[in-house]
């Protein structure tokens, strides 16, 4: 991609600028960011998907003003012809390849930032309230129309009477209605509230905002369990251990030995980097690959739509496993996590251990063999 050029999608501003002026700073309405875009599904596979439990998914009603939150998989929805309710679903990009195709556009924003691409059908009406997000978003209209509502909304009071999170005293500042096409960025914290005008469709790019904590837990997590160590394989002695009449107190001994521990598996080289690389690449918890494709040796290959590819400068990461890579392996690897393609020419420059790593990807449904095009 190239970030210098002024894009469509983002008003006529490049990556680049928009990056600067509004990411997580302003929001930006964009009129016809993608002329011309269809909805990635239909009403009836938006049903099915709904019913399935490979799916994230909840429905969100205001019949008669009582709003009521139903965890998926939803049996059965309500009529299409009744106002007032809403479906979403997560994780669309790992079902429908055009929802992939779609969320591919914002790879201008690290991969390890991306999230996934939601979708909300909502009848005349539907909404889930006006509400704050903590991470970024793009709002893309697919079908129908949208009203949408935004402030800064000082007040972050929520009511407490509905079971979802509802701004309690709600001071939109401007107001926009996106037709298809239309598409509306939001930085985090910004309070907003989407009403369906008639039924519409809405998508949403999410993206991931890790709190240190959780993330510090993950990862340190992982350094435990990381056996193989040296620092791990060592187990507490204390032959000068005297004998104590307060037994209650931990010893100072033992308090060393445990930050030693902690200490020694943040300093061991590249494990942190590795912990970082595998939790970022680790695929969620409904995501399954067909695996059993047979590798054919001399054809292009294409990330599957639901792989997780990243690197740093010693490691490449793919669906929480990391592999050391140097040399030109890394740099064709490299290549793979940043286009998700490796041309047929490419492939022949792998080194012969690259290639049958490759060839296990494939069998695993990580990768997938494609003919060249064009
Ligand atoms: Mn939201």
């Amino acid at each position: 991609m190239n970030i210098q050029a002024p894009l469509p999608l983002l008003a006529g501003l490049s990556p680049t600028q928009f990056m600067r002026r509004h990411w997580q700073k302003k929001p930006l309405l964009v009129r016809q960011a993608l002329p011309g875009i269809k909805s990635p599904l239909s009403r009836s596979e938006f049903a099915r998907l709904a019913a399935s439990e490979d799916v994230e998914s909840r429905l969100v009603s205001a019949f008669e003003n009582r709003w009521a939150l139903y965890p998926g998989p939803v049996a059965k929805l309500p009529p299409f012809s009744k106002p007032g309710w809403t479906l979403l679903i997560q994780g669309l990009e790992q079902h429908l390849p055009a929802a992939a195709e779609l969320l591919d556009q914002f790879r201008f924003v690290p991969e390890a930032r991306l999230d996934d691409l939601m979708i909300s059908y909502a009848t005349d009406g539907g909404g889930v309230g006006p509400h704050f997000d903590s991470y970024d978003v793009f709002l893309i209209q697919v079908q129908g129309q949208r009203r949408w509502r935004i402030g800064r909304q000082p007040d972050a009071q929520m009511r407490d009477d509905v079971p979802l999170k509802i701004i309690k005293n709600f001071e939109p500042e401007q107001e926009f209605v996106l037709d298809a096409g239309d598409m509306l960025y939001l930085p985090p914290g910004w309070a907003h509230d989407g009403v369906a005008v008639g039924e519409c469709m809405t998508c949403s790019v999410g993206f991931r905002t890790p709190w240190r904590a959780e993330l510090a837990k993950d990862l340190l997590s992982r350094l435990m369990d990381d056996e193989d160590q040296a620092y791990a394989n060592r187990m507490y002695a204390d032959p000068k251990q005297e004998a104590t009449e307060t037994p209650g107190l931990v010893p100072d001994q033992l308090l060393a030995f445990a930050r030693d521990a902690a200490e020694r598996a943040l300093r061991e080289p590249r494990a942190l980097e590795r912990a970082l690389g595998e939790a970022l690449t680790e695929p969620k918890p409904r995501v399954w690959f067909e695996a059993g494709a047979e590798y054919q040796p001399d054809q292009a290959v294409r990330l599957d739509r639901r792989s997780r590819m990243m690197y740093d400068k010693a490691h490449v990461f793919i669906n929480g496993e990391s592999f050391r890579a140097g040399g030109r392996d890394a740099t064709l690897m490299r290549a793979l996590a940043d286009s998700k393609v490796l041309t047929r020419k490419q492939v022949g420059q792998l080194s012969e251990g690259a290639r049958e790593l490759l060839a296990q990807w494939v069998e695993d449904g990580w990768v997938q063999n494609e003919a060249e095009q064009g």
